[in-house]
């Protein structure tokens, strides 16, 4: 069961989505009120949303004809970082391109103890599904960065899984790693959705299939897959570090780190359409504008 949220008439609604696609409009007002008031009742969102789908009709309509809009304003947007061993290649590569010899960093933290969690963004700096990522203005080396994205409540439990875009720089992370906010933090730089899929309703969140697409004047320019069970790290780990004398805001999400790493010579420009699919959670489709757009 996914849960969207879409526009009519001007106004925002929520709904979920069924496995046969069918659309039932929802009474809360978002998603995070949907897991307060399972709560406050003592049940699970899944049983609330199967109550409210009992008593209503389907929606006449595809998700495809509908208005999405981001489906939920996280007010942070945290990300982990070369959880994958491509990942840790592709960093290595492009901190060693003879400039730094740095490539004991993502060794290192490919196989610590402490993962690499860093700050990505907020909701204003977010887009939703069919929204414009931005270029920055001052890198030539920019991908988008498909990851399994993980809804957290306050206390840092999984409450619903969705497909993030970490925007990278890779020139700008390679130059110096302590450069690394300025090659992931900026306007429009992350992307969400299109739906979160509620965590009960997955039965095992290393077995997702992730495939992402970069179609440029039209035509495929590149094309990824993966799977989460290539992750190095456990998603508790994650979210353990993430909250540790940390102040956890509702609605957080947290994206779990990349595997697919298009090829070097590759750079995204203006007028690209990204794809990302995650299995069981749907593709979330972003349109790739120049900076000052
Ligand atoms: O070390 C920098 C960030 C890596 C990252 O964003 C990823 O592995 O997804
Ligand atoms: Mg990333």
């Amino acid at each position: 069961m996914r849960i969207i949220r879409y526009v009519k008439e001007g106004s925002t609604q929520l709904a979920a989505v069924n496995d046969q696609n069918q659309i039932y409009q929802l009474p809360q007002s978002d998603f995070l009120a949907l897991i307060h008031e399972a709560d406050a009742l003592g049940t699970t969102p899944l049983a609330l949303v199967l109550k409210t789908i009992e008593s209503n009709e389907a929606l006449d309509q595809q998700v495809e004809q509908l208005e999405l809009l981001v489906p939920i304003e996280a007010p942070e947007v945290w990300a982990a970082g070369v959880t994958y061993e491509r990942s840790r290649d592709a960093r290595n590569y492009e901190a060693t391109e003879g400039r730094l010899d740095a490539s004991t960093f993502y060794d290192k933290v490919y196989d610590a103890v402490r993962p690499e969690i860093f700050f990505k963004s907020t909701a204003a700096r977010t887009v939703g599904p069919g929204g414009e990522v931005q270029l920055r203005s001052d890198s030539v080396w920019q991908v988008p960065e498909p990851e399994l994205g993980l809804v957290l409540n306050a206390k840092g439990n999984i409450v619903g899984y969705t497909i993030g875009n970490d925007m990278s720089c890779r020139d700008i992370e390679g130059e110096n790693p302590l450069y690394l906010p300025q090659a992931k933090v900026w306007k429009r730089s992350c992307s969400l959705g299109p739906a979160i899929r509620l965590a009960e309703t997955v039965e095992n969140p290393y077995n997702l299939q992730i495939t992402s697409l970069i179609y440029r004047d039209g035509e495929k320019a590149v094309e990824g897959t993966a799977n989460t069970g290539q992750l190095k790290r456990k998603l508790e780990e994650l979210t353990e570090y993430l909250i540790r004398d940390n102040e956890l805001f509702e609605g957080t999400v947290l994206l779990t780190g990349t595997c697919i790493v298009p090829p070097n010579e590759f750079t995204l420009a203006h007028g690209d359409r990204i794809e990302i699919e995650i299995s069981g959670i749907g593709t979330l489709v972003n349109h790739v504008v120049s900076a000052g757009r």
